[in-house]
């Protein structure tokens, strides 16, 4: 948590700022339009104003959720973007912490005098003005429900925070499933159930968002399943044509490399996707137990994350990504309870 005394700044600061900025990162998930729209209901029943500026088009499955009609994606509206960094005298940087994640937008960022305060719990932040940084909290979410309980604001946590933050601490949590799910968890999403969520709504909004082509996706990517039991890994995959096929949507890959992690005797599953747009393959890893699919990604594929879920890329093709991933888990040994 942030110290006392930058709790107290930070109070003076929304107090005096007058045009506050909450970013969140490129590709958003439920985790960050959560904490972002969570937090901006938080200031807005302070009578403060924000805006929600993410650097590009998030999943349907999140639009549901209450004001997220009014975040402001930048890469369809740069001109507003531009006016919003040159006026910004605070920004908010949620879910993520270094400036490279909100891609477009990171020369903005970087060259805004604006005050920067950061929440997140990714490893190895960028120095920022004010910083609550924590690998061990599951989902910024989290962060900033308790970010409000340190300002004492408790009391303003109303139904739309409470369904936003529950939203991401359950997606993060991959259903709380994950090891990062604490006692500590329960007891927020308790507390925020006694705000009036109900979890069949966020599930039914999270889960049952399916359209045809997006089942059928998952029975191609389904089909690509190859395990590597001695190592007790599952390899999923899609490609190019496999997804213009199935007139592939933003997030509807969303979750795949789970039924990897699904399957008896796996701890650890790879998918890998060929980009549609750039010439470069997306890679996701999820985890079991100890096994730092972070470290492997950062030290393999130039990405990161966290302990049991991280992403990375390759510039490779699809096939000698595959290989390469092949011929590292040989020598890798990931022993997992
Ligand atoms: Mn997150």
């Amino acid at each position: 948590m942030f110290s006392q005394n930058h709790l107290k700044e930070i109070r003076g600061l929304l107090k005096t700022k007058k045009n506050i900025l909450i970013l969140t990162h490129q590709n958003p998930d439920g985790d960050a339009i959560g904490s972002s729209l969570g937090l901006q209901h938080f200031l807005t029943n302070l009578n403060i104003r924000s805006t929600i500026i993410v650097p590009n088009e998030f999943p349907k499955f999140l639009k549901w959720m209450p004001n997220a009609k009014n975040i402001i994606i930048g890469e369809y509206r740069t001109k507003f973007t531009e006016i919003a960094f040159n006026t910004a005298d605070l920004i908010f940087c949620l879910d993520f912490n270094t400036a490279s994640r909100i891609n477009h937008l990171e020369s903005k960022l970087n060259e805004s005098k604006a005050v920067k305060i950061l929440i997140d719990h990714h490893q190895e932040p960028d120095p920022f003005n004010y910083t609550y940084s924590d690998t061990s909290q599951p989902a910024t979410c989290q962060m900033v429900y308790k970010f409000i309980e340190a300002l004492g604001e408790d009391s303003k946590i109303d139904k739309n925070i409470a369904y936003c933050l529950y939203t991401g601490m359950l997606t993060d949590t991959g259903g709380f499933r994950f090891r990062n799910t604490t006692a500590e968890t329960h007891r927020i999403i308790a507390s925020l159930m006694e705000k009036g969520v109900y979890p069949d709504i966020v599930a039914s909004h999270i889960l049952d968002c399916n359209t045809p082509e997006r089942l059928k996706l998952l029975g191609t990517v389904l089909d690509s399943i190859e395990l590597i039991p001695e190592k007790k890994t599952a390899i999923l995959s899609l490609t190019r044509e496999q997804l213009l096929k199935f007139k592939y949507q933003k997030g509807d890959t969303e979750g795949f490399v789970n039924y990897g992690l699904s399957i008896i005797n796996v701890n650890f599953s790879a998918f890998f996707m060929e980009d549609l747009q750039h010439d470069f393959i997306k890679i996701s890893f999820r985890s079991k137990g100890q096994f730092d699919v972070n470290q492997f990604s950062r030290k393999y594929f130039n990405g990161g994350g966290h302990i049991n879920a991280a992403g990375g890329r390759s510039e490779l093709s699809l096939e000698d990504t595959v290989i390469k991933f092949k011929t590292i888990i040989e020598k890798e040994t990931h022993e997992v309870p």
